[in-house]
């Protein structure tokens, strides 16, 4: 029998779904008889899933069901669903004043319910469309998988129908071999109530594949709602240019999902992507690498790309990327403007080179600077996003007073206006070193549940552990107070007027120190 797939990717804001676009493409490469649909609950109203998903089940009647899913821990400062979750979460736990505490519990029990409700409406969507599909093939099956799926792996097991296969990062192989009835035991994947996850299996190697141009002639044919996102001139549509991360940044979760060796996909190849879009009227691309520029010696990787989509004509569009700013050139900061970047955002997460140090992320803030000046001089005069988060390791005063220096500096350079402080505080997530950190230091215990939004383990899960962690409390509360539009700068404001600023060079030079060594060395 041929078999027939459907993709079905969760509700989730309306970003491209490029994963199962991705995924999809391959399968077609590789058998071209496999008849395949996507469906994308993202463009679906929320009172519409339901009907929406048996109604494209019935009419397909898929053998195989794909469900991607996207995003499940919702910490981020800005207004998300429900709220503010980070807000709510602060009002609950600093709040001085007993009202603004009570707003914050409310807040906080809309934005639980908000999170248990779509995680309980998630699941309630997969089973669901499982026992739809049965209704036309007795033996389908189910294969799960996307970003959410890769960083809470363990706990789903609990919570998805037996037979069920949950997979972690990339998914080729695993289809691929699914597909051609092939043992896939030795894939980072595992099956509900028949296998159990490998011991520490997200630290496995993926399994490298080669990527070539997605055929969107193809996907366009397979997925009826692909205009959605070629309507609003404001999305950003997902292009792949590498996968994998060499870094080992404590709370980063992302070099271990794709893997630390970084796997280049042919530029040529990335441009012929890119082009099929272009001619579709699409002129915003987000390279959704993990790191655009992992490391130096990937330099000429992004020359290479840079330059051909210049060569290719394509001379009016604009891109976005998570961007290593310690690894630029001068030739690279040029193309990169005349290429048209319009938005990067870079992860410093502090700017004291001594906690850059000792969170493990391998950055030197002096080129940062060197490298961010080299781009305003190519011309670059958009908007740069700064990434900190506060009070993630041994965080003092003096290393507060070297943030707000490193962030004037970098304002300077671009323009205050331009560079937006983004201010986060680490969700903390399965497999990192943060989470080891917290396990020696006593602040977690295994076994504990990432999934869990209870306040009592939210708190520790949303780190900003003490004794600054009531002093960030109180800061960010003033900060929503006073100027809840431009939450970032209020709060680098409120930080300045109260410790004030470090020269500039005390920010620049980490001593070695010996004593907490743990995420140093663990
Ligand atoms: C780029 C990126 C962004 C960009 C997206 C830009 C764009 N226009 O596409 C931006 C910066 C906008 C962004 C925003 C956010 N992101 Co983001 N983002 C990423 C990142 C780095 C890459 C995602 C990506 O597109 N990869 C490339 C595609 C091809 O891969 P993919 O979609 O994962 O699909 C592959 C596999 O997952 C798998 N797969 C997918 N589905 C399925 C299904 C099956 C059955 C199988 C077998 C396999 C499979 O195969 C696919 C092909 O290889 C990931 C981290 C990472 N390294 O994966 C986080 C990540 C997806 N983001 C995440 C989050 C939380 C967010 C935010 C909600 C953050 C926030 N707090 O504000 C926001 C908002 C997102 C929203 N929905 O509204 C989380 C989601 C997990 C979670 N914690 O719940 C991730 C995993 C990061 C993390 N570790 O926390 N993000
Ligand atoms: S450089 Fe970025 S993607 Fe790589 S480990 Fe660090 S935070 Fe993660």
């Amino acid at each position: 029998m041929t078999q027939r797939i459907l993709y079905v990717r969760l509700p989730c804001n309306p970003i491209f779904p490029i994963g199962v676009v991705y995924l999809a493409d391959l399968v077609h490469k590789l058998f071209p008889a496999v008849e395949q649909k996507i469906f994308d609950l993202g463009t679906v109203p929320p009172l519409d899933f339901n009907r929406a998903l048996d109604r494209c089940i019935d009419q397909f009647k898929p053998t195989l069901v794909v469900f991607s899913w996207r995003d499940i821990q919702i910490y981020a400062p800005v207004g998300g669903r429900g709220g503010n979750p980070l807000q709510n979460a602060f009002e609950f736990y600093y709040a001085k004043n007993p009202l603004v505490r009570l707003r914050g519990a409310l807040g906080g029990f809309k934005v639980a319910t908000a999170y248990y409700g779509e995680l309980w409406r998630n699941l309630g969507l997969i089973r669901r469309g499982l026992k739809r599909a049965r209704r036309y093939h007795r033996e389908v099956r189910l294969v799960v998988g996307g970003g959410a799926v890769s960083v809470f792996y363990e706990q789903l097991k609990h919570q998805l129908p037996k037979g069920t296969i949950v997979s972690v990062g990339e998914g080729e192989t695993l289809l691929e071999r699914l597909l051609r009835g092939e043992d896939f035991s030795d894939q980072r994947c595992y099956v509900v109530g028949e296998t159990e996850p490998r011991e520490r299996m997200i630290h496995e190697n993926p399994t490298p594949i080669e990527k070539t141009a997605c055929n969107y002639d193809y996907i366009q044919n397979i997925w009826t709602e692909f205009d959605y996102y070629l309507q609003e001139n404001d999305f950003y549509i997902g292009v792949q240019t590498k996968r994998g991360c060499p870094h080992n940044c404590c709370y980063c979760v992302y070099t271990v999902v794709e893997g630390k060796q970084v796997r280049i996909n042919p530029a040529d190849e990335v441009v012929k992507e890119m082009r099929q879009l272009y001619d579709r009227g699409i002129r915003n691309f987000w390279f959704t690498d993990a790191q655009f520029i992992p490391a130096r010696r990937f330099i000429p990787d992004a020359v290479e790309l840079l330059q051909k989509i210049l060569d290719a004509g394509m001379q009016d569009i604009h891109w976005a990327a998570y961007i290593r700013a310690d690894n630029l050139t001068p030739e690279l900061c040029d193309l990169m403007v005349k290429t048209g970047m319009n938005y990067f955002e870079i992860g410093i997460t502090s700017g004291s080179q001594e906690l850059v140090r000792k969170m493990r992320m391998g950055y030197n803030l002096r080129t940062v600077l060197e490298n961010c000046r080299d781009l305003k001089e190519a011309g670059f005069n958009d908007l740069v996003s700064v990434n900190y988060s506060f009070n993630v390791i041994d965080e003092t005063y003096d290393t507060i007073r070297q943030t707000i220096a490193y962030h004037r500096e970098l304002e300077r350079i671009f323009g205050a206006d331009k560079v937006e402080p983004a201010i986060f505080f680490i969700g903390l997530q399965p497999h990192t070193h943060l989470e080891e950190y917290a396990f020696k230091n006593n602040i977690l215990k295994p076994g504990y549940n990432p999934m869990s939004l209870m306040p009592w383990t939210a708190k520790k899960l949303l780190w900003n552990p003490e004794p600054l962690g009531s002093f960030f409390g109180e800061v960010c509360l003033q900060a929503w107070q006073q100027n809840p539009n431009d939450f970032g700068r209020e709060v680098m404001k409120i930080l300045e007027e109260k410790l004030g600023c470090a020269p500039l060079e005390k920010a620049l030079t980490a001593p070695i120190e010996s004593n907490n060594k743990e995420l140093v060395t663990a």
